[in-house]
């Protein structure tokens, strides 16, 4: 028999700081450890499911889980139901707007109570959401570190196997762009996929610019060239440029998604499961790249991505990163340069306590 009236019974939320071994550099700003907000959505039949989000800055680790907190009485006692959770949330947050911490804060709940339902039902997420495991392309990422960095960092995914690697630029003039890609291209040889993000760092006429001298290095693509909301920048881009246009990792929810598609903005597009709104707002995202028939990629939350990957029917790459990892009980596993989804019931996150004691933030 079906259980019908599981409901939420308490939610917990920790802050931590992840230390990274290696910062990342983009075009836009150095990261030097990720903040995370970890969240524990537990039910009344002592189901706990796990979600978190990555503040970016340590200066919002503190109110963004304060944030989240204070949501409690808004979800505990009610139905265990993700996108009953997700419009209760929403409609609280219409005066204020859905975007930032709001955003952040209701998707680290939703991607928790979707992974309480899933354990609750004994079930894998992808397979809650219908879907069947495969294996999902994976790449890594490199950052802005000069022409040997990159193809040093490079040379190392596609030694581990990798079958893409994509390289953070936007240096001070598209000569050391162009010799950072093709000394990637060098190190890893004509099999691999080569991505490039400018991370919002050009204007349009300078994008476009680039572009047309990386369009003859036959890159999969260029992420976020321009302003992540100048959607009819990017649409100029992707009109004057061979090279496929990607962005998707700055749209608050679906809406943003959509206006994108409306307005050409990008050949290919990668919501980020936190900005997107949680698993709930990544099923309308995959329903819209579906719909419009474009390719989907993911955001960093790759435990999570993976298993919403299995369940897009547009699936492209897994944008692989390793940071979060250290809070992870059982990482993501990669096989042959592909993610392999846990079979284990949830989304794949299981903390690990010791680790997450060591970097709690009180
Ligand atoms: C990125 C990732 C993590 C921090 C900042 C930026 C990024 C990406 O643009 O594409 O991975
Ligand atoms: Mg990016």
């Amino acid at each position: 028999m079906a259980r019908t009236s599981e409901n939420v019974r308490a939610l917990h939320v920790r802050a931590v700081k992840v230390p990274m071994t290696e910062p990342h550099r983009t075009a836009s700003g150095v990261i030097h450890e990720s903040p995370l907000v970890l969240v524990d959505v537990v039910s009344d039949e002592g189901v706990t499911g796990h979600g978190y989000v990555f503040c970016y800055s340590a200066m919002a680790l503190k109110p963004t889980a304060m944030l989240i907190a204070s949501l409690a009485p808004l979800i505990v006692g009610q139905p265990l139901a993700p996108l009953q959770i997700q419009q209760v949330l929403a409609r609280r947050f219409r005066l204020l707007g859905p975007q930032g911490l709001a955003g952040i804060a209701m998707a680290a709940i939703d991607m928790a109570a979707w992974d309480a339902l899933a354990r609750s039902r004994g079930l894998p997420l992808l397979r809650l959401l219908g879907a069947v495991p495969r294996p999902i392309p994976a790449y890594g990422a490199v950052g802005f570190d000069g022409v040997e960095g990159s193809a040093r960092v490079a040379a190392g995914w596609a030694k581990r196997g990798f079958g893409g690697v994509k390289a953070k630029i936007g240096y001070p003039s598209v000569d050391e762009d162009v010799a950072v890609v093709e000394a990637m291209r060098a190190a890893v040889g004509d099999g691999v996929a080569l991505m490039v993000d400018y991370n919002q760092s050009l204007t349009v006429a300078e994008a476009i610019e680039r572009g047309r001298r990386l369009d003859p290095l036959g890159l999969a693509w260029i992420e976020e060239p321009t302003l992540a909301h100048d959607h009819s920048g990017h649409a100029r881009i992707a009109r004057a440029l061979d090279t496929p246009v990607q962005c998707g990792e700055n749209w608050w929810g679906p809406l943003d998604m959509r206006q994108a598609i409306e307005a050409g903005a990008s050949d290919l597009m990668m919501p980020d499961v936190m900005k997107i709104g949680g698993v709930s707002g990544w099923m309308q995202a995959a329903a819209l790249g579906a719909a419009h028939g474009i390719r989907l990629s993911n955001h960093l939350f790759v435990e999570v991505s993976t298993h919403l990957l299995c369940a897009t029917p547009t699936a492209h790459w897994l944008e692989y990163a390793e940071w979060f990892n250290p809070i992870i009980a059982e990482p993501l596993r990669i096989v042959d340069g592909c993610a392999v989804p846990a079979e284990r019931p949830g989304s794949g996150i299981e903390w690990d306590e010791q680790a997450v004691a060591r970097f709690l933030v009180h």
